[in-house]
Order: structure tokens, then sequence, then C-alpha cells
């Protein structure tokens, strides 16, 4: 197997709770992954990432995992799971696996054990007494709020940068990254082809000060992207990364270019990728919570900088934790087929891997929700907590909460038009958007001209376009909601790109025989309308192109 055998690769997450159920009790399932991979095989993708399987008590679902080396039984059984790497294959299709290891849930044994102090758990966990009443320090949290929790049973308080029952791992310990290395050992055994990090980038802590003062994750100096972490990384790869030959990409949050540019760079030998955040903070001050109208001129000038930043990217729009990018980028209500076809063709034609989140195909739009009580995310409700505890102005928030809550990913796969919208025949365990009666696989993959064919299209395209699966990437214009740039082989294939990410009609920086268009046009001529986006070929030798 090549070292960079997954460069050009597509890859779709699966959120498995809310992907396809096969017996009925509302939770989606591996044999109902198992039933769709021909879905899958057809829409074009090559390696599937599912979100985590693993035992959990779901406080976060299945992001504060019990037992590493267990299937969850609501997904079914280790053989199940052994079946689905082997069926996937046979489809052509990898497995990645979701690796959670900055915090494990509080059910752990591990951390049971280390509660009682029996070895060697002792230190498996961050453990530190208070100062006097206090806390150990004055750090906040990634969901907001507190970062430590007292166990009378130990008298102490242990460190958890998420929900409370996310104890974060102690990564000073040898033991714990021992342990962390079984488990990727274990899977990888089993044949996965590699794993997507939880929030990698945040294992190491440097110290246990208090931070200084800043709005949201106080304390984030002392954690986010330290030279600890390049030292772990590089062992994880030496260790065991190395001899699968594994794809690992890492979710780290708050990167900057030149710290992602180390964390991937193959001499260094640490990850194959990361995902970086900075161009889904676009329409927000820093954080999601501090809400801003989204702008496309802001959204491209980040993804150009990215761009040009890093040798290899990731590109994606959409996953379990974001809104939906047709509600978000696009225009869901007015230009749906037109702004979540220019949205795809962004997305496959910027320079990286491609990442599809299930029922982006499909134009899955926000989750249609009217109460809090149809919420399940932990996140949701402790920010609501928030709200309700400073009275912060409760209609502003909901509107903020509507459009920002992560369950807008989370409904269920729209595969009919039925009740239960064919993801399960029970009751789903989150409410079904209401639209998929009229948007759904089903109805899409008989309409030639859906977004869901047009992805089909899009991705077989793809696969045989060197310029697009590796090409470099050259800005040709950008200025408020237009876009262009160019996409090269070293064999000489040249593409060009253009999209206009608005309401409104506008000049077109280029023109030429559209290979694809938003808008199924065969030419571009001058003017780009609302939500045009074209991938064009070679310009003619004749025409004289700003290009
Ligand atoms: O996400 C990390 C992360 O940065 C998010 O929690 C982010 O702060 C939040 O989603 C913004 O809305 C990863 C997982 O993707 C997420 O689902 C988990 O909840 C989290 O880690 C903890 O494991
Ligand atoms: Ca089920």
């Amino acid at each position: 197997m090549q070292e960079d055998w997954w460069k050009g690769k597509v890859i779709y997450q699966i959120y498995p709770r809310s992907f396809c159920d096969s017996n009925g009790d509302g939770i989606g399932d591996l044999r109902g992954i198992i039933r769709k991979l021909d879905y899958l095989k057809e829409l074009g993708v090559d390696l599937l990432w599912i979100s985590p399987l693993y035992a959990s008590p779901n406080y976060d679902n299945g992001y504060d995992i019990s037992d590493y080396y267990a299937i969850h039984p609501d997904f079914g059984t280790m053989e199940d799971f052994d079946r689905l790497v082997a069926e996937a294959k046979k489809w052509g299709l990898g497995i990645l696996m979701d690796l959670v290891i900055n915090h494990t849930s509080t059910a752990h044994p591990w951390f049971q054990k280390s509660i009682r102090k029996e070895e060697p758990y002792t230190d498996f966990y961050i453990w530190r007494p208070g100062r006097g009443k206090k806390k150990p320090n004055n750090w906040t949290g990634f969901f907001g709020g507190d970062t430590w929790e007292y166990v009378p049973e130990r008298g102490e308080y242990y460190l958890h940068l998420f929900a409370k029952e996310q104890a974060d791992l102690n990564f000073r310990n040898p033991r714990v990254i021992e342990a962390v290395e079984k488990v990727m050992d274990f899977w990888l055994a089993k044949g996965v082809m590699g794993f997507r990090c939880d929030v990698i980038n945040i294992i190491h802590k440097d110290s246990l000060e208090n931070g200084r003062f800043r709005p949201v994750l106080r304390g984030s100096e002392y954690y986010l992207s330290r030279p600890g972490l390049h030292s772990l990384l590089k062992r994880f790869h030496r260790n065991v990364w190395e001899k699968y030959r594994a794809f690992t990409v890492g979710e780290t949050v708050f990167v900057s270019p030149e710290e992602a540019k180390k964390l991937t760079d193959p001499k260094r030998g640490e990850l194959t990728a990361v995902f970086a955040f900075a161009h889904m903070e676009t329409d927000c001050f820093g954080v999601k919570w501090f809400p801003r109208p989204f702008s496309p001129a802001r959204f491209f000038k980040v993804l150009a900088k990215w761009q040009e930043a890093l040798p290899w990217n990731t590109v994606y729009f959409e996953n379990h934790d974001q809104p939906r990018s047709l509600s978000r980028f696009g225009d869901a209500d007015r230009y749906p087929r037109e702004s979540g076809k220019a949205l795809a063709l962004l997305l496959l034609s910027l320079r990286g891997t491609p990442f599809i989140y299930q029922g982006q195909e499909l134009g899955m739009t926000n989750f249609d929700f009217t109460a809090m009580d149809q919420v399940e995310d932990v996140e949701s409700h402790q920010i609501w907590g928030i709200v309700e505890k400073f009275h912060l102005p409760k209609r502003l928030y909901w509107k903020v909460m509507r459009a920002k809550s992560r369950d807008n990913a989370r409904t269920p796969m729209q595969w009919t038009g039925e009740a239960g919208g064919g993801f399960s025949t029970g009751r789903p365990w989150l409410g079904m958007n209401h639209n998929h009666v009229e948007r759904n696989a089903d109805k899409e993959g008989q309409d030639p001209r859906s977004l869901l064919n047009f992805y089909r299209r899009l991705l077989a395209f793809h696969r045989s376009s060197p310029a697009l699966r590796e090409g470099t990437f050259e800005e040709l214009y950008r200025k408020g909601s237009v876009w262009a740039f160019a996409r090269r082989s070293p064999e000489g294939e040249r593409l060009r790109f253009v999209i206009n990410l608005s309401k409104t009609a506008k000049k077109s920086p280029i023109t030429g025989t559209c290979l694809f268009s938003s808008y199924e046009e065969t030419e571009l001529g001058a003017t780009l309308r609302p939500y045009e986006a074209a991938l064009l070929g070679e310009e003619s030798k004749s025409g004289k192109e700003e290009a």
C-alpha cells in the first residue's frame, strides 16, 4: 500500500444513531449501515468515518466512552462490526473509527478505579485538591461553565473540559499512553483504515495554572497544541499508525495554519490531516453562541488563506456538531437546489480531502424543532441552562439555539417520504425533519436534476480528474460573494471554478463551457445568477479571459 493511498479519496461521515435503524427501536445501528452500503457505493465515496460506536452511557452520544473494546448494544455486536468491515471491503469502502482519547466516560472502569486509587489507575485522570473552598483553577469548558468536579470518595476534583461525565485522561502518565496505543492497535488490526481523532490537539496539558482572562475557554493557553502534543503524536505514529499506514485526521480546535502545517508535515510523522475550524467561525465572533450574519466574503477569505497555507487540507462544510450547510451558507427556502449544488461544487473543487456529512447530499436542512424538550444534545441543554440561570434574553437566544444547536445535524437520515422517513419503523430517537416528505433519497434518486444525482455525477468526475483529486490551487478572483480559482494537475489538466454565493446576480470574472453548473447549464456567460457556480474546462485558445 502506498504511503499516501488516501490522497484523492472522498470521505463520508456517518452519525450512526441517525443513519439507518434495522430493528425498529428508533436508533440507527450497524446492520442499518450494512444495508446502505450499496447506496454509499453508488454515491461514489471511498471511506466511511463513523462517529463513536463504542459502549457509552451516551451523555454526549458516544463521545463519552465506557469501554473502548466493546460495541454499544444499541448499535449491535462486535460480530456486526466485523461484518461491516468485511462487507464494506467488498464494495471497496474503508472504515475510519472515531478515536476519543482526550477523555473517557466517568462510567469507564479506569475512572471508577481511579476514584478508589486502585493501581495502576490512580493517576489515569487529572486529579487535584481544591484551593480552600475554591476549585483547583479558573478554567472554563467547551460546553460553557465549569471544568472541575469534586468526588467526595477521593476527596479531590477531576478535570473535565467537556461535560462532567467526560473526565480528561492524564497524558503525562506513560500508562495512559500505552493504554490508548493498545486501543488503536486493536481497531487497526481489525482492518479499519484509520481514525478521526477527537479534539486531539488538547490532549496534552502543559500546566494547570490559572488562565488569563478571556470570554471563553479560559485556561486554553495551557493545552491548545502545546509542544507535548507533538511528542505524543510522533510516538503514536511511530508505535502504531505507521505500521498500518493508517489515515489519521485530527479534529484540531482553534488551530492556526502554522500549527496545522506542523501537525501534518509528513517529515515530522504526526497526523495525516487536520480539521481546521476557521471557516466555520466566519458567521460568529469566535464561538457560535455569539453569532453574526454569514458573509461569503469572510468565508472565501478564510478558505483561500488555508488553501494557500497548507500543502494538503480537509474540506468540510458539515459534521455532527455543525448546523446544516444549506441552511447556513446557502438559501434553503428560495434557492435550495441552486445553492445546494453550488456548495457541492465548491466542496469538491477545493484542494484537499472532501468530507460529506450524511444527508448533505440530499440537501437536508436544520431541524425544525419548536421547543427545548425536542432537543437532546448535551451542549444545547448546558447552554440553555446558562441562559436561564443568568436571565439572558430568551427570545434572542431561542433564535440562536435554533440556528446553532448540534441537533440540527443529528435528525434522522431522510431515506423516504413515509412516517419515520425510511430511517426507522419505530419512533426515531430524535425528531425527523418534516421536510423529509419532499426531500429524501428515494425521491431524489428518481429525479435526474436532484442534488443527490448531482453529487453522484460530481463524485464520479472527481474520481476521474487528477486536477480535482490532487491538483494545485490557484486563486483567480475574489470579491464580495464571488470567488474563482483554478486547479491544475501535474499532467497539465486545468479546471476553473467560479461561484456566486449570494441572492443577487453578479458579473462573472470567467466564462466558458461548463463541466458542471449549479443551474445545469452548458455555457457560463458574463453574468452569475443567484447561487450560480460552475466548473469550467480549459479556456478556449481564442477566448481572452482575465484569468
Ligand atoms: O468536538 C469538539 C468541539 O470542539 C465541540 O465540542 C465544539 O466545541 C462544539 O461542538 C461546538 O458546538 C468533539 C466532538 O465532535 C463532539 O461531538 C464532542 O461533543 C466533543 O468533541 C467531546 O468529545
Ligand atoms: Ca436499531
